[in-house]
C-alpha cells in the first residue's frame, strides 16, 4: 500500500533496521531523476527495455547524480543516524525494465563489504512507481542486529551468486515498501533486505545511496568487485582521521 510517508524517526531505525517510506524529494525532483536515468541509459521512459549499462557510480562524473546523491533530505537523515561527519561512498540506480524476471534475492549488505568498523547507512530513493508488482524493497524489521552467513543462490534469475539461504528469512515478517515517485527509505548495512521481479509494464527505477563516517577505513585491496566503484566524498562535516585519502573523490563540477 502505498502511504503518504511519514517523517525520519530515528527511533524505528535504531529499533528496526530501517525508516520508510518519507517524502524525502519533490514529485519535480523525482520527474527529472527518472528522466535523467532515461537519458543516461540511451531510451526513452516511454519504451523502457532492458540495459546493458553500468548503472553504479553515476555520482562519480555526473553532477546530476551527485546532487541526487547528496540531496538535502537525505544529509539531514543521515546526520541523525551517523552524525555531523558524513561520508559518501557508493550509488547505484536499481532498474527493472517490464517483464524483468531478475530478483535480488534476501542479504545483508555488509557480507559483500570490507569496511571496518561496519557502519553504514543506506538511503533507497524511488524516483518512480515501487509497488509489489513491479518488485518494490523489501526488509524484514529487526534482522539488523543479526550477522548470517551466505550462501550461493545458484539460481540465474537471482541479481546476486550470493544471498540468504531461506530458512534463515521469515518471509511473513517482510515489510513490502511501496513508494510513490520521491519517497524513500534507510536501512543499515546489516537489516535483511531484497525484492522480486517486475510482472508489471512500470518500470522501476530507483537508486541507493551509501554513507559512513570518517572512522571507517575501506580495505579496498580484499575488495572482490569493481573497486572503481568505491570512492569517498566528505560531504558534510569534517574528516580529522584521513584513513581513506588514497580513494578520495571530488565531486564533478560540470551539470553533465
Ligand atoms: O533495489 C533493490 O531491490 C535492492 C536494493 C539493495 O539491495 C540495496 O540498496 O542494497
Amino acid at each position: 500500500m502505498i502511504t503518504q510517508g511519514t517523517a525520519f524517526s530515528l527511533e524505528q531505525y535504531q529499533e528496526e533496521g530501517y525508516c520508510g517510506p518519507i517524502q524525502g524529494f519533490t514529485l519535480e525532483e523525482a520527474e527529472q531523476g527518472y528522466k535523467r536515468f532515461f537519458e543516461a541509459v540511451g531510451q526513452s521512459p516511454f519504451e523502457p527495455g532492458p540495459t546493458d549499462a553500468n548503472l553504479s557510480a553515476w555520482h562519480h562524473d555526473k553532477r546530476w547524480a551527485y546532487d541526487l546523491a547528496t540531496h538535502p533530505s537525505i544529509i539531514k537523515a543521515m546526520q541523525q543516524i551517523l552524525g555531523d561527519d558524513l561520508v559518501l561512498w557508493a550509488m547505484h540506480f536499481w532498474y527493472k525494465h517490464p517483464g524483468s524476471e531478475k530478483y535480488i534475492p534476501w542479504h545483508q549488505d555488509i557480507n559483500y563489504w570490507p569496511m571496518e568498523p561496519a557502519i553504514n547507512a543506506t538511503a533507497w530513493v524511488s524516483l518512480g512507481w515501487s509497488i509489489e508488482e513491479n518488485g518494490c524493497l523489501k526488509v524484514i524489521p529487526g534482522t539488523h542486529q543479526l550477522a548470517v552467513e551466505h550462501v550461493q543462490t545458484g539460481d540465474e534469475d537471482s541479481a546476486f551468486a550470493e544471498g540468504l539461504s531461506a530458512d534463515q528469512v521469515d518471509e511473513a515478517k517482510a515489510v513490502a515498501l511501496e513508494m510513490s515517485p520521491g519517497q524513500m527509505a534507510f536501512f543499515n548495512e546489516a537489516t535483511f533486505h531484497g525484492s522480486g521481479p517486475n510482472f508489471s509494464n512500470i518500470p522501476r527505477v530507483a537508486f541507493s545511496v551509501r554513507y559512513t563516517t570518517p572512522e571507517v577505513k575501506f580495505k579496498i585491496e580484499e575488495w572482490s568487485g569493481d573497486t572503481s566503484r568505491i570512492k569517498t566524498f566528505l560531504v558534510h562535516g569534517e574528516d580529522r582521521l584521513h584513513l581513506n585519502d588514497a580513494i578520495a573523490g571530488l565531486p564533478p563540477e560540470e551539470r553533465t
